[in-house]
């Protein structure tokens, strides 16, 4: 049996005799601290369905029963669905949530859309499930700096996020090519950083020229709409601001702050046009920056870039260690790329681990807790196969396959340090990915195997996830996600 082509597998599940059928007068019955789930779960399953899912009006009437039950753990859930109701538990708000996600995919995929489609009867099979997940930081990053992604598109890769069991949105929000977040104190940060012209001439990794101009920002509303529709779905969105490399757009913005005028960069690559690293102006610059995103940002982890920085390396340990602790002083954590260990992190700060597994040994060895990110096996960007025929072919081909081959410990990691290691993150760098059309494409299917690698604490053989691949993809289908198809690149 195929567990029903959940995806992520759950931890156990049990078939049982006969089916639970959703109708129009099925009832949702939540307690008071439920409340926000349950007004979720309404407004996802009503539409397809046709079913209202009122509080109940009587004892006689089927329906479905949220609950919770402390002693499951964090994000945990039990699922039971039975031919005369579904109840679903969580140890926390967050696993109930979970647990209704699973109920969904036990529908027939037309539960995924937003309107009704004639035939299907809302049909659940009758089963027990046990579930908890392996990590507590199952992240995406997005790069929306490179390209920008609308806050439309942005809320519906929230929604595919949570579909999948991931808690973690860390959006890179700024960039030499484009700095997309409204800053009060610092308004051409968005009026002259957020654009672009139309030339894409030099371009490093491929010989495409992109000739169209680019730009957008969220605003400061955008955000707190994007903060709250994430948190009422368990997704925590952790920015990140990048520092003190990666800030032409700064630059271009604010010739003060750097070593020489610029424009917002309209190639890939590596700047050498960044923040000037001895100047007083620039830190006191990100200090009043990370205020306002700590402000617009409830999350525990705030980021705060560290990677690909050219300069005087210890002038630039100097800088991100003060930027650092500006975070950590206003009581959150500092989330960094590994490049910061160079200069020896602060202490306390997150680490997110790009090259290759080592920097996760590494970063756990030297105390600091770690998000592994290895390029080789979860970054988006690279293309699917050796086909001529994919998108744009940078990187090594990354398959579907390698990513589930992922493990977030290395295999050489010393015992102790494993609880270092807090989970992992996909990275999907948007340099070649215009819209949301070319992000479904590149994310999906991988984000599923990579979704699976960091749920389920037990691997099962690729195979086995393959077939409850083919059974999901018709939710992803039914969801109008535009993944990558099994056969090979679309023909375009
Ligand atoms: C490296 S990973 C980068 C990004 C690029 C990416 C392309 C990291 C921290 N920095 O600036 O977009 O490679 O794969």
């Amino acid at each position: 049996m195929n567990a029903h082509g959940l995806l992520p597998r759950p931890s156990t599940v049990r078939p049982g005799p006969g089916a639970f059928t959703l109708v129009p007068e099925t009832a949702l019955d939540a307690p008071r601290e439920l409340a926000s789930v349950a007004a979720w779960l309404r407004a996802t399953l009503g539409p397809p369905t046709g079913c209202a899912l009122l509080p109940p009006q009587g004892p006689e009437q089927g329906r479905l029963t949220l609950a919770l039950d402390p002693d499951l753990g964090a994000e945990a859930y039990r699922l039971r669905v039975t031919s005369s109701g579904v109840w679903i538990t969580g140890g926390d708000a967050a696993g109930v949530f979970n647990g209704a996600q699973v109920f969904r995919q036990l529908l027939p995929p037309a539960a995924l859309r937003r309107a009704p489609v004639a035939g299907a009867p809302m049909t659940a099979p009758a089963v027990e499930i046990e579930d908890r997940p392996a990590y507590g930081w199952r992240g995406c990053m997005l790069d929306v700096a490179r390209h920008f992604m609308p806050k439309a598109d942005l809320l519906r890769f929230v929604d595919l996020l949570a579909l999948h069991r991931l808690n973690v949105l860390h959006l890179h929000l700024t960039d030499d090519q484009g700095w997309r977040l409204e800053i009060a104190k610092y308004p051409r940060l968005t009026s002259v950083g957020g654009w672009r012209p139309a030339s894409m001439l030099g371009s490093r990794q491929h010989e495409t020229v992109v000739g169209r101009p680019h730009g957008g920002f969220y605003t400061a509303d955008d955000v707190r709409e994007i903060v709250a529709y994430a948190a009422e779905r368990f997704v925590t969105v952790v920015p990140e601001i990048d520092l003190p490399g990666h800030t032409q757009a700064v630059v271009a913005a604010y010739p003060e702050l750097g070593l020489r005028p610029t424009e917002v960069r309209t190639g890939w690559g590596v700047s050498e046009d960044i923040l000037d690293l001895t100047s007083p102006a620039a830190l006191e610059f990100c200090r009043d920056v990370l205020d306002e995103v700590m402000e617009l940002f409830p999350s525990s982890h705030i980021g705060i870039g560290g990677d690909e920085c050219p300069g005087d390396p210890a002038a630039r340990a100097v800088f991100i260690g003060a930027v650092a602790e500006h975070v950590a002083a206003a009581g959150r954590t500092p989330y960094a790329w590994d490049e910061i260990l160079e200069g020896g992190a602060t202490p306390g700060t997150t680490v997110a681990a790009w090259r290759g597994p080592k920097a996760t040994t590494v970063a756990a060895r030297a105390g600091h807790r770690v998000v592994a990110c290895p390029d080789m096996s979860v970054y988006l960007d690279y293309r699917q196969s050796e086909s001529p025929d994919e998108p744009i072919p940078i990187g090594p081909p990354l398959t579907l396959r390698d990513v589930h081959a992922f493990d977030p410990v290395p295999a050489d990691m010393d015992e102790r340090d494993r609880p270092l290691v807090i989970g992992a993150q996909c990275n999907v760098w948007t340099e070649h990915m215009e819209d949301a059309r070319a992000v479904d494409y590149m994310v999906f299917p991988r984000l599923c195997a990579f979704a699976e690698v960091v749920w389920a604490a037990e691997r099962t053989p690729y195979e086995e996830f393959a077939g409850r691949l083919e059974v999901h993809t018709a939710r992803l289908d039914a969801l109008g996600v535009e993944y990558r198809p099994k056969e090979g690149p679309k023909p375009w």
